[in-house]
């Protein structure tokens, strides 16, 4: 089941704009991870604008859907997504980086608002996630966890003891999403450390996998719907997706995972957004 027109539009009309202020914040901070903030975009999207169920006004709000970034390092992609959702102003994003500002290269719930989980070092979402699912389970309540990770991350044990968990708990109220860009910090994931068969690992631990183009809106909203009614698997999404989405000149570029801009290279940035459409 695919959503309807307007409701597409109105996503990759929301995802160009994410695409923008995360060059803006790459702009503001002085560099960024920009290329892993690319690749997630249809991804934050599709949680806060279509899935989530949260309440801006009321952040704490105990009965909110949670979203983890394990790959925290994707700050630039998370903290402009809870701006457009209103949770703070989207001036504020001007303070990215600078002293005193809520707003780090690593998202820090005790300061970013709307932001569930402090993370940067790789392999602790998926731990936490298990946590908020066990927790929601023992108070009987019905909200569910995201967790975000990069497919670089998996190189964590930790990542593999926490999957082991969610299969052994049946925590269906956990949802993760691999952000399969094939590309981490200093190469290609099968050069460093081979993942493949990566879906069929995950599937091994106990997972229904769900192998989707990242950036496809109705493939992700398909997959989220799924995930949501899951009741006897946990469901692990497998978004491939290109590092540097949307730009044309950093897209599958290893150069880019992190950088700075100056208005120049920010500007040839924002052309190259401007002519993509949206969606795959
Ligand atoms: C425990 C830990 N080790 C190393 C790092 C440094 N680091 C930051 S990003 C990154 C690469 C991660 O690759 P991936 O998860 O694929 O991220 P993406 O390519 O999507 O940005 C590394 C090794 C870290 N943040 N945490």
């Amino acid at each position: 089941m695919s959503i309807a027109a307007t409701e597409k539009q109105r996503l990759a009309d929301l995802a160009k704009e994410l695409r923008l202020n995360i060059v803006d914040v790459m702009t503001y901070s002085g560099g960024a991870h920009i290329g892993g903030s690319l690749s997630i975009v249809e991804i934050l999207i599709m949680l806060y604008f279509r899935c989530l169920n949260i309440r801006p006004q009321e952040p704490d709000w105990e009965d909110r859907d949670r979203l983890i970034l394990s790959k925290g390092h994707a700050a630039a992609g998370l903290i402009p997504a809870l701006a457009m959702r209103g949770y703070f102003p989207l001036e504020q994003l001007k303070t990215f980086n600078h002293f005193g500002s809520p707003f780090a290269m690593h998202p820090d719930s005790r300061k970013v608002i709307g932001c569930d989980a402090s993370t940067g070092s790789l392999g602790h979402g998926l731990p936490m996630a298990v946590g908020l699912g066990l927790g929601a389970r023992t108070l009987k309540k019905s909200f569910k966890t995201v967790c975000i990770m990069g497919d670089g991350e998996c190189c964590e044990g930790s990542v593999w003891e926490a999957a082991m968990a969610l299969a052994h708990f049946k925590l269906t109220n956990v949802i993760t999403v691999v952000d399969r860009n094939r590309l981490m910090i200093d190469g290609g994931t099968e050069e460093v450390m081979a993942l493949e068969p990566f879906a069929e690992k995950w599937r091994s631990f106990g997972f229904e996998v769900l192998e989707v183009n990242g950036h496809d809106l109705d493939q992700l909203a398909d997959a989220f719907d799924r995930a949501w009614s899951a009741h006897d698997r946990p469901v692990l999404i497998l978004a491939n997706t290109v590092k540097g989405r949307g730009v044309d000149f950093m897209e599958g570029n290893v150069k880019w995972h992190y950088a700075s801009a100056d208005s120049s290279l920010a500007q040839k940035a924002r052309e190259s957004i401007g002519r993509q459409e949206g969606g795959i």
